[in-house]
């Protein structure tokens, strides 16, 4: 009995979907094949899919898993579980308008054309603003449509806003932020339902480690209780004594979002010889 997992066969979510399988200690063959692959030493195998039929494949049982883009996800609305974010493939589903027109609010949608590849999800937030607009569905080269007078506004993904900017567009309104999930199969059955929970547990190890730092430093012992306090890391410092005499070395972790103000209080306080390094996995 094996697990089946469908990733996406090429494009923005290929690379990081198999690294994040790689950082859980999942190994693949080294030479992969089109369609689908077993990893070598964990019971799973690997679909590759465009990403768009995914969320089908999952809901069918035809794969019991799959890494997708929330965008995609909610906008198939198909009937599957998310299970978790994964950090990767982030982008925001906007709307956007010409860049020489004043945007006075969703007001200004009123009676647009807009055009987009994510026709529900569009639908679902005009509803909401309770504005009425025109939605053309089409399923590619999006941010051409108005400069060819298809239509006012265009409603697409955005990353880090070029291709907006070089079509000589300017976003108006972020419709959802999305990232890369995995999704899973309502119906799993208590085997490939533990396989599940067994990568799940290591992908949210991976995830946490992301987010935090190992940080080394040396402190004078009568500023041991203030730095603490300052880095308390999962439950408290290490503390080890250096050969110095009245200074110890103090071990701890640190969340990536407080890195730089921990720093600079750190320094404040006396701590000297500050190392901080990347963390591979953490388990809480
Ligand atoms: O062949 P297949 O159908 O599998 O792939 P695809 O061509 O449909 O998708 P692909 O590989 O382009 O994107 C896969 C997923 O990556 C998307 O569904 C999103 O979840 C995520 N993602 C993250 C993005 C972007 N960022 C992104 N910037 N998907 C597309 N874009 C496009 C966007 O459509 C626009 O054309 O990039 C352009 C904008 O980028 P910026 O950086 O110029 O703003
Ligand atoms: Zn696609």
């Amino acid at each position: 009995m094996k697990l089946k997992i469908a990733v996406q066969k090429s494009g923005r979510l290929y690379d990081d979907s198999l690294k994040i399988l790689k950082e859980c200690g999942i190994e693949l063959p080294a030479a992969l094949n089109k369609l689908l692959n077993e990893a070598i030493n964990f019971p799973l195998q690997i679909l590759f899919l465009r990403d768009d039929d995914i969320p089908q494949y999952v809901e069918d049982g035809v794969a019991d898993i799959g890494i997708v883009g929330e965008n995609v996800i909610f906008e198939k609305g198909r009937n599957i579980q998310l299970l978790d974010k994964l950090g990767f493939g982030k982008c925001r589903l906007s709307i956007a308008i010409p860049r020489n027109q004043s945007y006075t609010g969703v007001d200004f949608l009123h009676q647009k054309r807009i055009a987009t590849s994510y026709p529900f999800l569009l639908q679902q937030f005009l509803d909401e603003q309770k504005v009425e607009a025109e939605i053309h569905e089409i399923s590619g080269a999006v941010e051409i449509t108005t400069s060819v007078g298809l239509a006012d506004a265009i409603c697409d993904l955005v990353s880090s806003g070029s291709t907006l900017f070089s079509n000589g567009l300017k976003e108006a309104e972020v419709v959802l932020n999305s990232e890369a999930a995995l999704i899973s199969n309502k119906d799993l059955d208590d085997e490939k339902q533990l396989l599940v929970k067994k990568l799940l547990f290591r992908i949210q190890a991976v995830k946490k480690s992301r987010k935090y730092k190992y940080i080394l430093l040396n402190v004078p012992n009568d500023k041991i209780e203030t730095i603490c306090s300052i880095i308390p890391g999962m439950k408290s410092p290490s503390i080890i004594p250096l050969t110095t005499e009245g200074w110890s070395s103090l071990h701890s972790v640190v969340h990536e979002d407080d890195f730089w103000n921990i720093i600079e209080s750190l320094k404040e306080h006396g701590a000297q010889g500050i190392l901080v390094a990347p963390i591979e996995k953490m388990i809480v």
